[in-house]
C-alpha cells in the first residue's frame, strides 16, 4: 500500500512510522510512505503557507495554492487513483470498520490541517472524505495521520507475524473488546492466573475468553454490544458473567 501525506511536518510522520510494526511494514515494502510539504510549493522569500482569515478573528488559515500543488504532485507520483482524506476533528469518527476499508485500498492521500484550518475552497474541491480520531482537539492532523497509518499498516497482508493476532484484537471480527491475557508466573504476589487457562481444556478456555470479551464489553462499552449480534450461547455466557459479578465470584478482569 502507498500512503502520501501532505503536512508541514512530514518528518514527524516519518519518525512515527519508523518504529515497530509500521517500521517493519515499510522494511518489507508492504507500505510505502511519502511526505509532501506545502512549504516546498510556496512562493516568495517567506514561503508563506498561511494567511489571516477574511472576516477577521484570531489565528491563520492555510492557503489554497501550496496544498493544491502538493496534492497534484502526490497524485502525479503514482498512476493509481487516490481518495483524499482530510484529518480534522469535524470528520467522521474513525473506527475499526473504517480502518479495514481504508486498509483495503491500494493508495491513500492524507491531508493534515494546522492552526485554525484550511481554506474551505480547497476542501470543497479536493477532499473526498474527512476523518477524526476522537472528540478532542489536537494542534494538527499529523498525530491523527500517524494513528491512521499505524491502524491500516498492521492490517496489510504479511505485516503481522502471527496472522491470528489481528483477528483476536478488540473490535476485530464481531466488534467486542478483547479478553484479559496472562503469562508466567502462574502465581504472583499480584494474583493467580485464572485456573481455566491452565486446565488444558481448549473448549473451556475458548468459552471463558468469549465470556470475558462479552462481559468486558458489557461493562465498559455497552454501545458495542448493540451491533455485535449476539447468539443465544453468547447471551447465556453474558448472563452467567453478570450472575458471577453479582455474587462476587467472578475472576478478575
Ligand atoms: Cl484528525 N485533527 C485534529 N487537529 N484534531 C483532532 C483530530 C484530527 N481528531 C481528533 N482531534
Amino acid at each position: 500500500m502507498r500512503i502520501d501525506v501532505v503536512s508541514l511536518f512530514p518528518e514527524f510522520i516519518a519518525q512515527c512510522a519508523g518504529f515497530g510494526v509500521v517500521g517493519r511494514a515499510q522494511e518489507r515494502a508492504l507500505l510505502s510512505l511519502h511526505g509532501w510539504n506545502p512549504r516546498d510549493h510556496a512562493d516568495g522569500g517567506y514561503r508563506r503557507v498561511d494567511d489571516r482569515p477574511f472576516g477577521g478573528g484570531p489565528g491563520m488559515v492555510m492557503m489554497i495554492d501550496p496544498r493544491q500543488a502538493c496534492l497534484a504532485a502526490a497524485r502525479a507520483a503514482d498512476p493509481a487513483p487516490v481518495p483524499v482524506v482530510y484529518l480534522t476533528p469535524q470528520g467522521v469518527p474513525l473506527n475499526q470498520r473504517k480502518v479495514r476499508e481504508l486498509a483495503s485500498r491500494p493508495r491513500l492521500l492524507l491531508l493534515c490541517g494546522r492552526y485554525e484550518g484550511v481554506d474551505e475552497r480547497l476542501l470543497a474541491a479536493e477532499v473526498d472524505e474527512e476523518i477524526s480520531i476522537g472528540d478532542y482537539v489536537l494542534s494538527g492532523g499529523e498525530l491523527a495521520a500517524a494513528v491512521l497509518i499505524d491502524a491500516v499498516a498492521r492490517l496489510q497482508e504479511g505485516v503481522l507475524n502471527d496472522a491470528e493476532s489481528a483477528v483476536q484484537d478488540s473490535f476485530e471480527g464481531d466488534g467486542l473488546l478483547d479478553c484479559p491475557h496472562y503469562t508466567h508466573p502462574a502465581s504472583h504476589p499480584l494474583g493467580e492466573v485464572p485456573g481455566v487457562l491452565r486446565s488444558g481444556d481448549h473448549a473451556a478456555i475458548a468459552r471463558w475468553r468469549r465470556q470475558q470479551s462479552l462481559g468486558r464489553t458489557w461493562l465498559r462499552r455497552p454501545d458495542l454490544l448493540d451491533e455485535a449480534g449476539l447468539s443465544r450461547a453468547d447471551r447465556a455466557l453474558l448472563e452467567a458473567f453478570c450472575q458471577q459479578l453479582l455474587s462476587g465470584t467472578h475472576e478478575p478482569g
